[in-house]
């Protein structure tokens, strides 16, 4: 009998109130059922939430240095548990275990970060117009945040956001997808065995309903989600409405462009990491390539030659190259949007069917799969797959390549391979996305630097590095006026 597993609320593990529960099953080998976890809803979020509220207090006022001490032990153990963790998730979101640890090796990059910032969040001491005076800002946690999360990185996303918020003095309720329930579960357990308090963060496991509860709950001050960009919006439209802080990350379309003059061979082993690691299931993926005419055939078939020989299969086995996609939904849309790229005109060059035999029946596999002929416009070209399907559109130019690469509604990552100095630098600023990078594919983020995107792929916000803690914590301005007397700003000192 598979495990049954609980919320975690108010530093207890307890069942969803209404003891209903959901099945997580193994995408490469779905007979293979992970457990049962809570189909929570409203009345467990609200639990929850109260529950993060009562917790504030005390862990606001404990010194950031101190609640970055518990990062570091969160860091710690996370090293400990790395192979036994990325295990667990390879099981249950099906990328292979080397991406998995990898995923687990953000975590905790990002824990021993996120402690390292406890020792700076930086205000400013700034000069007053007034004498025997003095102005500072100061940071201040916002209180309570909401975070929902993606499966693809079940580990690293979520942490991306509970530590910075920790880090700050905030309390959490985290709901992690109802694809990667385990993986979250996996990651909380870490935090309380770290030293984490009851209350601090807590664990309501769930799908779509629980995550709404959670935006609209008025005892939840932010809500930072990854995902996609239709639930992105309604979740934008109901912050606004309830006037709470959200971050937003979500869509990509992300282009590397690669040019005459580029070193193919670096560029070959870019793109079949860039479009086929995870299944092409990153928000950073490499879905669009853009290739200059003199280089397109050529490179095209080196493409096709290592795509083709990559080993689908269960994550957890030796060799393997890539799994499956999440879940039937998932295989469906691609399948479907397969079907769109023939009707749009654009040539399957290989690719395009659910893989199976060799023990892949059970799983959502599908191929590795690449279409040339691409025109800009074309639905393939614009429209979020989330798989691993490659969309070649040919140009001429560097201007013709850039104006390719803008010409979606996202913004998140891109690439551009040349050895030309002068061309990298123009890219870097006429590209339209929150990432670029310069000889390596659109993949690839490191855990301290700003992370997210322009146009509809976000509202604005970055996470990772120093600039996620804008989002978590709010600025005070302080002034100080030791003059002893009512001073007047823009009166006195005219
Ligand atoms: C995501 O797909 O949501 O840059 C995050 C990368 C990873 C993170 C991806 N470090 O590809």
């Amino acid at each position: 009998m598979p495990p049954r597993f609980q919320n975690y609320i108010g530093g207890t593990w307890q069942d969803a109130a209404g003891g209903a529960v959901f099945e997580d099953v193994n995408p490469a080998r779905t007979s293979d059922v992970i457990g049962y976890f809570p189909k929570s809803g409203a009345a467990d979020v609200d639990r929850a939430v109260q529950a993060a509220r009562e917790a504030l207090p005390a862990w606001s006022r404990r010194p950031a240095p101190s609640r970055g001490e518990i990062l570091r032990r969160i860091g710690d153990l996370l090293t400990e548990r790395k192979d036994a963790i990325a295990f667990e998730m390879t099981r249950e979101m099906g990328k292979p275990h080397f991406e998995t640890r990898g995923d687990v090796q953000e975590a905790i990059d990002t824990a021993y970060y996120a402690a390292s910032e406890t020792r700076r969040l930086f205000g400013h001491t700034v000069p007053s117009e007034l004498p025997n005076k003095f102005n500072m800002s100061i940071r201040r946690p916002i209180g309570v945040c909401g975070i929902i999360t993606a499966w693809n990185f079940p580990v690293a996303v979520p942490t991306w956001k509970i530590f910075p918020a920790l880090a700050a003095g905030n309390t959490v309720v985290f709901k992690p997808s109802e694809d990667a329930p385990h993986s979250g579960m996996l990651l909380v357990q870490v935090l309380i065995d770290a030293g984490v308090p009851a209350g601090v963060v807590n664990l309501v496991q769930g799908a779509g309903d629980a995550g709404a509860a959670l935006v609209e709950h008025p005892g939840v001050d932010a809500i930072s989600f990854t995902g996609s960009t239709e639930t992105g919006s309604r979740i934008g439209e109901t912050c606004g409405r309830l006037h709470k802080r959200f971050s937003l990350e979500m869509g990509g379309k992300n282009p590397m462009i690669v040019m005459e003059d580029a070193d193919l061979h670096l560029a070959l082993e870019g793109v079949l990491w860039g479009a086929y690691g995870t299944t092409g299931q990153r928000c950073t993926a490499t879905s669009r390539l853009i290739i200059h005419e003199d280089v397109h055939d050529v490179f095209v078939e080196m493409i096709r030659e290592r795509a083709e020989a990559l080993r689908l299969g269960y994550g957890n086995d030796e060799g393997v190259d890539m799994g499956p996609l999440i879940n039937q939904d998932a295989l469906d849309k691609v399948t479907r949007y397969v079907q769109i790229g023939k009707e749009e005109g654009a040539t399957l060059l290989f690719g395009g069917t659910r893989a199976t035999g060799d023990g892949l029946d059970e799983g959502f596999f599908f191929k590795p799969t690449l279409f040339t002929d691409v025109k800009p416009g074309m639905r393939i070209e614009q429209e979020e797959i989330f798989g691993p399907v490659l969309s070649v559109i040919k140009v001429r130019s560097y201007e013709e390549a850039v104006a390719v690469a803008n010409g979606v509604r996202y913004g998140l990552s891109s690439s551009i391979y040349t050895r030309d100095v002068a061309r990298a630098f123009q890219a870097m600023h006429d590209i339209e996305a929150g990432i670029t990078y310069v000889n390596g594919p659109t993949i690839g983020a490191e855990a301290h630097m700003p992370f997210g995107g322009v146009k509809q792929t976000g509202n604005g916000h970055r996470e990772g590095g120093w600039e996620v803690f804008d989002f978590y914590t709010e600025t005070k301005t302080v002034y100080v006026d030791y003059s002893g007397k009512l001073q007047k700003a823009q009166i006195d000192n005219t």
